[in-house]
């Protein structure tokens, strides 16, 4: 018989005690809110009962970047179905300039919800694989009014992160510090279905994944290690690689989870007062928890992502995820330069 998210966090919640049920609420309202994005996403040029959704929505998020009509649809999706549900004290998100307080109308709870409603969005109109990735903290202080500091925790204190892939088929993959399961969208049903467990990323891969058109801006330690793999079986690797990159981090991710990898988007030379393009807190934190509960590595080419205390909730971070001995590689080549 199969398994839906529901009858898998309320096993996890009775066998483990993993999942207060507070965290199972917030975690059923995040899928339902993929569910209704999902839905948008394949309607694309034909409209859904959330409005026209493709194109450019004409305004820019707080990182200067163009808003497409779906990011905002999605954002506005996820901030919907979770702010009347007592779960949570508040949201941030990549498509919003500060935190989304819970309103007073409604009860305060003590969860904290982070999300980047639609990763990937320069995807949209070519049909390509695009998603969500979200990642639930708690309030330090329960006693306290939340304020953005809240937010402000290292990766380590997540208590559940995910992401959901809206490609060929819906999948939804989570982490509450327990393995990593995904879940199939079954459209007929309406319900998500347990369909892997238990995911392993193996240790040592043939597949690599960079812009490889920012090669010339790269720092040495990339270019070095991106160099010995092209050189193939003649090089110092002595294997051949193959390279991928969908320009969605859920979708990349989501390869890297199925059959390993190494995923990566550093910093580079264009930027030296930033570091890297990806954000920490919604993409890098979530993705880094997911990736080292399948037995791989995240850094950012010194230290481990989730050991980074954060200073602000947009700021950005070089990443390196996937395969142990490839990230262990990379992140060694950086300690030698
Ligand atoms: P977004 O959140 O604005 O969609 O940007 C993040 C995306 C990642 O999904 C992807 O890995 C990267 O940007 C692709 O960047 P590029 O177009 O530079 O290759
Ligand atoms: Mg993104």
């Amino acid at each position: 018989m199969s398994v839906s998210l529901t009858r898998y966090l309320v096993e996890q919640q009775r066998a483990k005690g993993l999942i207060p049920s507070e965290l199972r609420l917030l975690l059923e309202v995040v899928a339902r809110a993929c569910k209704s994005i999902s839905h948008a996403v394949n309607k694309g040029a034909l409209g859904s009962e959330l409005g026209d959704v493709m194109g450019s929505a004409g305004s820019e998020n707080v990182q200067g970047e163009v808003q497409k009509k779906l990011d905002i649809i999605a954002n506005d999706v996820l901030i919907e179905a979770n702010e009347w549900g007592g779960h949570l004290a508040a949201m941030a998100s990549e498509e919003m300039d500060s935190i989304h307080v819970v309103p007073n109308r409604y009860p305060q709870g003590e969860y904290l919800l982070m999300f980047d409603p639609l990763d990937g969005s320069s995807n949209i109109e070519v049909n390509v694989s695009i998603g969500t990735i979200f990642s639930v903290l708690k309030k330090v202080d329960p006693s306290k009014g939340v304020s953005e500091d809240d937010f402000l925790q290292p990766g380590t204190q997540q208590v559940a992160a995910g992401y959901c892939v809206y490609g060929p088929q819906t999948t939804l993959v989570l982490t509450v510090g327990d393995g990593v399961a995904m879940f199939t969208l079954d459209r007929e049903q309406g319900s998500f279905v347990l369909t892997q467990e238990n995911v392993r990323i193996p240790a040592d891969t043939k597949e690599f994944a960079i812009n490889m058109s920012n090669m010339r801006h790269w720092d040495e330690p990339v270019k070095r290690y991106i160099d010995e793999c092209l050189q193939g079986e003649e090089g110092p690797r002595g294997k051949n690689f193959n390279m991928r990159w969908i320009a969605s981090m859920v979708a990349d991710v989501h390869r890297i989870l199925t059959r390993g990898g190494v995923f990566m988007y550093p910093w580079d030379k264009r930027e030296p007062g930033k570091a890297g393009k990806l954000r920490l807190m919604y993409e890098a934190n979530p993705m880094s928890w997911l990736v080292e509960q399948a037995g791989g590595a995240a850094t950012n080419g010194q230290q481990r992502i989730l050991d980074i205390q954060p200073t602000q909730l947009h700021q950005r971070v070089s990443v390196v995820l996937g395969s142990k001995n490839e990230v262990e590689r990379v992140t060694s080549y950086h300690a030698q330069k």
